[in-house]
């Protein structure tokens, strides 16, 4: 569906001004919209998680670990998955609330595709740099959203998520270096042609949401506060947007609809998009690992 289509469709979580800004600007911040008892929910399951890896020394199928992770000092970087590690992260992104809101960007046939918690830790470097979301993981078409929550309050030393406003309808970037090493980030010779000065940073309270759409250029500094950036992100698309290859973290519910109906035809944007590496033959850690250049294998 184009965005014309999908805004003839009635609003049922955001305002059709709320929407005409995220087909505009390629994102949306979204204060109170989740209700209190939800997001509590979200917030005792990732304590139950950090606690849990405590007893993980080295990066697996649910945690990427920070290089300062410790059992006395949990950090990991990211929950991978993490519809597949706790029932409350799939009970919320499946929730009508989710499913509706999804809807009012994506139309009203809604596709599950994945999710993770990331970390900024006090002190730590989990420094985000610009990129598009699109190029790891291709679909026939643009409307994959990302909607992510900030479990407590953000401010511009928590290292917010900042956004390129428009640049989902602009340039779409490599993410591979020039031997097609994957490397999650936009190379400093492309970012000369992005406007960085007009960067949107999202503060904002515990509780707020932030839809991106998977052209647009985001990022996040590292953070400077005492306190930790745990943010939950999923991702959904139309159901008539179907995966090219393989995704980099599948989880058992990839590919769901969690609202309407599946598509029988696919919608194919004209525009291309660069096929990342294999997946499914590479494997995929996160992007902290793949910009750093962590593990050659993977990034
Ligand atoms: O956690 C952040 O600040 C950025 C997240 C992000 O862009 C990503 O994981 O792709």
């Amino acid at each position: 569906m184009t965005p014309d289509d999908i805004l003839k469709h009635p609003a049922l979580v955001l305002s059709q001004a709320q929407r005409e800004f995220y087909f505009e600007r390629g994102y949306l911040k979204a204060e109170g919209v989740v209700p209190q008892d939800m997001l509590d929910a979200l917030r005792r399951a990732t304590a139950e998680l950090l606690e849990e890896s405590r007893g993980v020394a080295a990066s697996n199928a649910r945690f990427d670990l920070g290089p300062d992770h410790s059992a006395r000092e949990p950090r990991p970087r990211r929950i991978r998955a993490a519809v597949d590690q706790h029932p409350a992260y799939w009970r919320y992104a499946s929730s009508r609330l989710m499913a509706d809101l999804a809807a009012d960007v994506v139309g009203p046939d809604v596709k599950f595709h994945s999710s993770k918690v990331n970390f900024k830790w006090p002190g730590g470097a989990e420094e985000v740099k610009w990129h598009q979301d699109i190029p790891a993981w291709p679909h026939t078409n643009f409307s994959p959203v990302t909607i992510g929550i900030y479990f407590d309050d953000v401010s511009a030393a928590e290292g917010p998520l900042a956004t390129i406003p428009g640049s989902h309808d602009g340039e779409l970037f490599d993410h591979q270096d020039p031997a097609g090493k994957w490397t999650g980030y936009i190379g400093a010779n492309d970012l000369k042609r992005v406007p960085l000065a007009t960067a949107d940073e999202l503060d904002g309270p515990a509780g707020t949401l932030v839809l991106l759409n998977c052209r647009v250029i985001h990022g996040s500094r590292p953070a400077l506060a005492e306190k930790p950036r745990p943010m939950l992100l999923n991702v959904y698309s139309s159901a008539d947007a179907f995966m090219l290859g393989a995704p980099p973290t599948p989880t058992s519910h990839t590919g769901e609809i969690i609202r309407g109906k599946p598509a029988r035809w696919s919608h194919n944007d004209p525009r291309p998009c660069r096929i990342p590496p294999d997946w499914s033959k590479l494997g995929y850690v996160s992007i902290y690992a793949a910009q750093k250049h962590e593990r050659a294998a993977q990034a």
